[in-house]
C-alpha cells in the first residue's frame, strides 16, 4: 500500500465533491435531524443539495437522546417518516413511539446520502451572499477549526437558489442575516424573536406552520422555525423536526420552481 495514493484519493475526491457543491439548488447549514430530512425529500426528487455541518459528526442534538440517554420520542404523526427510513421503533404508550437515537440518525444521514445529498461535516457556515434584489444567493464557508482557533483567513462560497437554515436552537444564519440588513425576517418584529421555555405539546403543533420561507431565499427547518417566530422548545420529542424537515423541502421545491 502507497501512503501517497491513499492520500491523493481522499482530497481528489474530496476537492471534486466539494467543487461540485460549489453551485447547487438548495444548500442546507445544519446535519441535525431537520436538515437531514430535508437533503433526503429533496435528494431524492433529483434536485442538488449540499449540507454543510459545523461539528465532526452530523444529527444535532439527536444522536444525545434525552439527557444522553441515546433514545428518542416520536408521536404518531412523525412514525410514518422513521417507517419509511425502516427504523425500530416501539410504542411504548399510545401514541409514543420510542426509537434509538443512533439507529435514526445514522438510518436517515445515509438515505439522504444515498439519494445523492452532498454532506460535508467541519464546515460552518459564517455568513451569506445576497444580492442587489435582496435576496439570498449563497452561503459563506469557513474550516470549523478556523473559526474555533480565530484563525484570520478568508472564507469561500456556495451558490444555492434556496438556502435553508437548520443550525437549531440558535437560528444561526437567520441571526446572520438580521445583523447584516436589518429586521428584515417574515417575523413581528423583523429580527430574531427567540425560543421560549419548554412546551412539548405546542411546540409539536407550530413548529410545521413555523417552517417557511422568511426572507426572500431564505427557508427555516426544525428548532430555528420555533426560535425565529418565538414558539417554544420541545426537547427530546422528534415527530416535529422529521416533519419540519420534510415541510422544508416542500417549501425550498415550491421556490426553485417558481424561480
Ligand atoms: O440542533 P440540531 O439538532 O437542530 P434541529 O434539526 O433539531 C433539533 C433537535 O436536535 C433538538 C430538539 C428536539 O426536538 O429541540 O434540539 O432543529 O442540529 C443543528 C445542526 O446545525 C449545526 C450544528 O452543529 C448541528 O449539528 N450548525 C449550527 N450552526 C451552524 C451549523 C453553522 N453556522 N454552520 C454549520 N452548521
Amino acid at each position: 500500500m502507497d501512503e501517497i495514493t491513499i492520500s491523493r484519493a481522499i482530497v481528489e475526491t474530496y476537492m471534486k465533491d466539494f467543487m461540485d457543491a460549489m453551485e447547487v439548488d438548495v444548500a442546507i447549514a445544519g446535519a441535525g435531524p431537520s436538515g437531514l430530512i430535508t437533503a433526503y425529500c429533496l435528494a431524492k426528487e433529483g434536485i442538488k443539495v449540499a449540507v454543510f455541518e459545523r461539528q465532526l459528526r452530523v444529527g444535532g442534538g439527536m444522536p444525545g437522546g434525552g439527557m444522553m440517554f441515546n433514545r428518542i420520542v416520536v408521536q404518531t404523526e412523525g412514525k410514518r417518516i422513521l417507517d419509511e427510513f425502516a427504523i425500530s421503533a416501539h410504542e411504548y404508550a399510545k401514541g409514543y413511539y420510542v426509537a434509538d437515537s443512533l439507529e435514526t440518525t445514522s438510518s436517515i444521514c445515509t438515505a439522504a446520502m444515498k439519494a445523492g445529498a452532498r454532506i460535508f461535516n467541519l464546515i460552518s457556515v459564517e455568513d451569506v451572499m445576497i444580492r442587489e434584489d435582496d435576496r439570498i444567493t449563497g452561503l459563506v464557508l469557513n474550516w470549523s477549526a478556523v473559526c474555533w482557533a480565530k484563525l484570520h483567513v478568508d472564507p469561500l462560497t456556495a451558490r444555492c437558489k434556496v438556502a435553508v437554515d437548520a443550525t437549531g436552537h440558535d437560528a444561526e444564519v437567520c441571526n446572520i442575516v438580521v445583523r447584516r440588513m436589518g429586521p428584515k425576517l417574515r417575523t413581528n418584529t423583523g429580527g430574531v424573536i427567540g425560543e421560549k421555555p419548554m412546551w412539548a405539546e405546542r411546540a409539536e403543533e407550530e413548529i410545521v406552520r413555523n417552517t417557511r420561507e422568511v426572507y426572500p431565499g431564505l427557508v427555516v427547518a426544525g428548532m430555528t422555525a420555533n426560535a425565529v417566530f418565538g414558539y417554544p422548545r420541545m426537547g427530546p420529542i422528534f415527530g416535529g423536526m422529521l416533519l419540519s424537515g420534510e415541510k422544508a423541502a416542500q417549501t425550498a421545491k415550491e421556490l426553485l420552481r417558481q424561480g
